[in-house]
């Protein structure tokens, strides 16, 4: 019976957890929503503000750098990376989009900390709007409960020898 076997899984209590938070300043309009979000969902999950700390970055591309940069000094229990990608009429957006996610998944493997993409991308600026605390959701508040989760299982998991 699987009742029997141990399951390692992360609470959503996210007392005495540290997280860091990567904020894109490109479509500010957007990521300042997602940032509300995910503070707000951190604050009533039990963190406590002084353990809660951002950092802006010029776009989404620039947001790997600096959340390798969190995720090494050892201060948090997990970085959310949060930004907003919207397409345009060229294929810029698809090269940001393809850097930030190969970026941020390098950045959580090398680190041992777990970073989370709350990164929107969107094929415009109505997509972009439902995610960011309208009728799909504040992706902000989604990317904190994952970090929640991540970082406490991180903290239950057997030590890497
Ligand atoms: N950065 C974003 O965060 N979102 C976008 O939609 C976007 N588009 O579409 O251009 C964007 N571009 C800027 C990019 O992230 C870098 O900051 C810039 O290329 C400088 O390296």
């Amino acid at each position: 019976m699987t009742s029997e076997i141990k399951a390692y899984e992360g609470s959503l209590s996210a007392k005495g957890l540290r997280f860091g938070l990567v904020c894109a300043r490109f479509n500010d309009f957007f990521v300042s929503k997602l940032l509300g979000g995910a503070v707000d969902c951190l604050l009533r999950h039990g963190a406590a503000a002084k353990d809660i700390e951002s950092a802006w970055v010029p776009g989404s591309y620039e947001i790997p750098l600096v959340a390798q940069r969190l995720a090494a000094s050892g201060r948090y229990d997990a970085v959310i990376a949060l930004g907003v990608v919207i397409q345009g009429s060229t294929a810029h957006a698809n090269y940001v989009n393809a850097e930030v996610s190969k970026g941020l998944a390098q950045v959580s493997l090398a680190s041992g900390i777990p970073v989370i993409y709350g990164v929107v991308t969107t094929e415009n600026i109505e997509q972009a709007i439902e995610r960011s605390g309208c009728k799909a959701g504040n992706r902000g508040a989604t990317a904190a409960e994952s970090a929640i989760e991540m970082a406490d299982l991180m903290r239950k998991l057997p030590e890497a020898k």
